[in-house]
Parts: structure tokens; C-alpha cells; sequence
């Protein structure tokens, strides 16, 4: 199967510094980007992507002052000598003004690093697990603060004691995206994901404390201040969990719109203390169910769509990659699929390998699929 470049494009602009923007006010690079996950799924190959992929991983941290190391090190580049084709980074504690994000993160370094894998012809995605404006909790919902988060939602809505202080978050990240932008000014796509997971309760934008009304609200805001703001270079995820069970009508009861939304997501993890195999076949189930759903979601509404975070933690069976997320994968449209994070201060919380795990030899397996695209595979030189 041939790989399709990712985002370089095919347009007339490309090259040119200036980056003219397309009918739609962003950046025609942006527009190819969409373009280019949609024509690479309809083509049967997804790109792999990791969070946080190379900034640390287990056993080491990237040394944030030193520029040389910017995408150097990787837990999968250390497995199968190749970077994935999809980093994603998080913008947590951005908008409080810190240095670093919630995970310790210098957004320096992650704004360097963005910039770097896009010049290596490579996509980023970005998270915003930020916090709770009204009780200055973390962005998951505490039991204690049970009642304030249920109102965190409409403070921050027009109208609301926290709306201005929250458009100032807003405005944070809009500086950041504006500010993704190589030394010859061409602006850089990203794909931003903010509000995910919102069909659960854990985090203050979930499903038990809004109302879709105010759900959808709490989304065209964010996309209409960072356009009033001048952003022109990211694409929008909705990206829900599994709670819909493979409903249409659920999956979009709180969809804030075709207008806003460029890619369908979905967020579905396989959590189990011990190696299960039951547990890992009802994933695959789940799996299979839900991206079943989201392509005749994606075809009605002609959107992109991909597995915007899943994985094994621990992947406790060896053959997990190609033997059980492979296999889904393969059946469906997907543009990409991006496992979570390899915490270097909680290591049993992993998600792709590292060198001497156990899923090593399956996942270079998964690798050599003609399926899989990694970084050399979308900067189109080394096609499989
Ligand atoms: C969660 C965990 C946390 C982390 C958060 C944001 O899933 O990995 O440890 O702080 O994501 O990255």
C-alpha cells in the first residue's frame, strides 16, 4: 500500500513562507493536512503516534536545555529505529501561565519539539488537560468538590463569574498555537482536542456536569475566540469515550457541530492489573464496535476520524499490537492511532515499548505492517 505524505501536501503553496490562507481562514498547509488523513485511511494505512514520545520515557528525561537533543530520543525510535508519525503533547497548566505543564514539561521544549517534527514531515496532536477554573482543582473531578465542579461549565459560559478569567485561558493557548511557527514564518498544523472524554465523569467538562447545550457552548467558544484571536493553524478533535457503546445517536448527543469538528475520535483503553486475555478480547470488542459506528459517522458527515488515544497499559501480552489492536485497526478508515504516555515517574504506567520490554519483537512486527505508517513512511522518502 502506498503512504500518502502527510503534511507537506500537494498545494502550490507549499514552499512558500508566507502560507496563504485557504477559504476556510486557516492555512492551506492545514487544509492538506486534513486532506492528507483522509486520503491515507481511504487508502488502507494509519499513522502511529505517541504522547509525550520524545521528551522522556522509561528510565530517561530529554534534557530540556539543550536544543541538540530535540527529537532525539524516543522509547519507540529505541525499539524500531523509527520516530512515530504522530507526537502529541499536553497543554495543561499553560493557561495558568507556568513554564511547564502538568507533567513537567518546559512548553518551550514542546513548542521546539512541534516545530521539529513538523519539518521532519510529521503530525502533532494536543491535549489540554487544564484546570478547574472555578474550585482551582486539577482538570479530573475530585469527590470532595463534587458540587462546584457540577457549575464549572456554565462559570466559564457567557454571562458567568469565571468567563473573563476563562477567555484569558483561551487566549494563552491561542498565543502558543500562533506562536508554532518555523524561522521562514510557515505557520504549524496541529490538531487540537480539548473537552475530551466528556461522555464520562471524571473530568469537570464531563457528562454528569453539563448539559449538551452547554457542552456544545463551552466548544463553539473555544473555537471562536481562537479565530478572534487569530489562530489559523489547528484542526479540531471530538473525542468521546466508549460510554456511547457503539449508539450513533450517543455518540453524537453532544457533537458540537460539522462547522467545528474536523476529526471524530474516540478515546478507549485497555486497563488490567494482571495479564487477560478476556479483558484484552472485550477491548478488541469494543474496539471493533465503536470505530464500526464512527465510520458511518465519518462517511455521513465527510470527516476524517482516528483512535486519538488508546493502548495496553503495562501491555501485558506480548502479541497485543499485532495480534489484537492490529486486526481492528484494518478494518476501519483510521488516519491514525496514538498510545498514551511512558511515565518516567510512575513506570508501570506505559503504553508503547521500551528496550528489553516483552512486546519488543510483536511491536516491530506491528511496525513492518504495510498498514503502519511511521515517521519515515509520512516524510515519503522511504515508502513500504
Ligand atoms: C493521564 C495520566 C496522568 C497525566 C495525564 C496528563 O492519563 O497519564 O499521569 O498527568 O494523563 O498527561
Amino acid at each position: 500500500m502506498m503512504a500518502v505524505a502527510v503534511v507537506a501536501g500537494c498545494s502550490d503553496n507549499k514552499g512558500k513562507a508566507n502560507d496563504p490562507l485557504a477559504d476556510s481562514g486557516r492555512t492551506q498547509r492545514t487544509e492538506n493536512l486534513l486532506m492528507s488523513l483522509k486520503a491515507q485511511a481511504d487508502s488502507g494505512v494509519y499513522m502511529f503516534g505517541h504522547h509525550d514520545d520524545t521528551v522522556y520515557g522509561i528510565g530517561w528525561e530529554a534534557d530540556y536545555v539543550n536544543d541538540s537533543t530535540i527529537g532525539m530520543r524516543s522509547d519507540v525510535k529505541s525499539v524500531c529505529n523509527d520516530l512515530p508519525a504522530v507526537l502529541s503533547f499536553d497543554l495543561g497548566h499553560i493557561e495558568l501561565g507556568d513554564d511547564r505543564n502538568l507533567d513537567g514539561v518546559p512548553f518551550e521544549r514542546i513548542r521546539d519539539e512541534i516545530i521539529n517534527h513538523f519539518d521532519h514531515g510529521g503530525m502533532v496532536t494536543l491535549s489540554w488537560h487544564l484546570d478547574n477554573p472555578l474550585s482551582g482543582g486539577t482538570a479530573w473531578v475530585a469527590d470532595s468538590l463534587r458540587d462546584i465542579e457540577k457549575n464549572t461549565v456554565a462559570s466559564v459560559l457567557e454571562g458567568g463569574d469565571k468567563h473573563e478569567l476563562f477567555l484569558g485561558w483561551l487566549d494563552k493557548v491561542a498565543d502558543f498555537l500562533n506562536s508554532l511557527e518555523t524561522p521562514y514564518g510557515v505557520k504549524v498544523p496541529v490538531l487540537f482536542r480539548p473537552w475530551h472524554e466528556h461522555t464520562g465523569s471524571w473530568f469537570w467538562w464531563g457528562q454528569d456536569f453539563c448539559t449538551a447545550e452547554q457542552y456544545k457552548t463551552l466548544w463553539k467558544m473555544t473555537s471562536d475566540r481562537l479565530k478572534d484571536k487569530g489562530v489559523v493553524n489547528a484542526l479540531f478533535a471530538y473525542s468521546p469515550g466508549t460510554e456511547s457503546d457503539g449508539n450513533v445517536e450517543k455518540y453524537l448527543e453532544r457533537y458540537p457541530g460539522d462547522d467545528i469538528i474536523d476529526v471524530l475520535g474516540l478515546d478507549s483503553y485497555c486497563h488490567t492489573p494482571e495479564a487477560d486475555t478476556t479483558q484484552v478480547a472485550t477491548y478488541a470488542q469494543t474496539l471493533d464496535k465503536h470505530l464500526a459506528m464512527m465510520t458511518e459517522i465519518a462517511k455521513a458527515h465527510g470527516k476524517a476520524m482516528a483512535l486519538t488515544e488508546t493502548g495496553y497499559e503495562g501491555i501485558k501480552t506480548a502479541n497485543w499490537w499485532t495480534a489484537t489492536l492490529a486486526p481492528v485497526l484494518a478494518k476501519y478508515p483510521v488516519s491514525y492511532v496514538l498510545v498514551w504516555r511512558n511515565a518516567r515517574e510512575r513506570p508501570s504506567h506505559h503504553f508503547a515499548p521500551y528496550p528489553g520490554h516483552q512486546s519488543t519483537t510483536d511491536f516491530v512486527e506491528f511496525y513492518n505492517l504495510k498498514e503502519t505508517l511511521f515517521l519515515h513512511d509520512v516524510n515519503g522518502l522511504y515508502l513500504k
